[in-house]
């Protein structure tokens, strides 16, 4: 049976992240790609827009599930991102009971980025993202969301010691596979730690100066695609790596799209690098 994946995170209308990004990309790497909306928003709540609508779906999540409960829907694998505090009871429910045999969870912790959380999420919402944590088969926070799920402090520059620490304490909360975001040991280098449980691998890309919203959600959408084709976590990794820095320089210079990344100008690249005997 072809492989399919449920995307669980909200629906910015208008701003490139999330839902809008990840079912174009995924379907990219040839992946089915169901989505289960959390919330719908005008537009996403980064810097740029004086402020947004927000009708929060929790509700609708439920008899949705119900729904494909009487269908037996069932999926490969979970991809969750911006989610409440309240739903994440009701996502691990829903993972349960719709699991095809050896489905795979993947967590991208949103919550925050250099060093505070967004808009909008309480003090207290990285202790309920550690229990979305704790059942994932691959996790990818950001130095930011991985500090606030350790309880750590949250720095400017790490160590590769620290950074293998940190990797190391997130598999010990339950994560199986940690891939860190935002890795830097070399100011002109940017990249991602991949930890197994047992080893761990980089990857690091030109760090670009001008940073873009969205280019999480990228970089984790071509991870959940491009795992579910049967590539390693590495491959996935850099694959995504190298799409998000393409989508920034198709993006550069161009004012009028200050919200977001052309990530779609990447879509031929990914086709090639998750097939590249086509
Ligand atoms: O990119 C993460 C994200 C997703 N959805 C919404 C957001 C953000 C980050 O700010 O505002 C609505």
């Amino acid at each position: 049976m072809e492989k399919r994946l449920l995307t669980i995170q909200d629906i910015s209308c208008v701003g490139k992240c999330s839902t809008t990004v990840a079912l174009p990309l995924i379907s990219a790497c040839g992946i089915e790609c169901a989505v289960l909306p959390s919330s719908v928003l005008s537009n996403h709540t980064a810097s740029g827009y004086s402020g947004w609508t927000f009708r929060d779906l929790t509700e609708d999540m439920i008899t949705v599930m119900n729904q494909w409960l009487k269908e037996k829907i069932d999926f490969d694998a979970f991809y969750t991102g911006y989610v409440s505090k309240e739903q994440i009871p009701l996502i691990l429910e829903i993972i349960e009971k719709t699991s095809r045999n050896g489905a795979v969870t993947i967590v991208d912790p949103v919550m925050a980025d250099n060093g505070k959380l967004y808009a909008g999420f309480s003090s207290d919402f990285p202790q309920e993202m550690k229990k979305l944590v704790e059942k994932a088969d691959v996790i990818m926070p950001n130095l930011t969301e991985a500090s606030l799920l350790l309880g750590i402090e949250y720095k400017e520059t790490y160590t590769k010691d620290e950074i293998e620490d940190i990797a190391r304490k997130l598999n010990e909360l339950g994560a199986r596979n940690v891939i860190l975001t935002g890795v830097s040991f070399d100011p002109k280098m940017l990249g991602v730690a991949v930890f197994d449980g047992l080893t761990f691998d980089y990857y690091f890309t030109e760090k670009i100066l001008v940073s873009f919203h969205g280019t999480g959600d990228v970089f984790a959408s071509v991870v959940a695609g491009a795992l579910m084709t049967g590539k390693t976590l590495i491959e996935a990794s850099t694959i995504a790596a190298d799409i998000v820095v393409e989508s920034i320089k198709a993006t550069l210079g161009d004012d009028s799209h200050w919200y977001g990344v052309k990530f779609e100008k990447a879509i031929p690249a990914l086709v090639r690098k998750i097939n590249p005997s086509n």
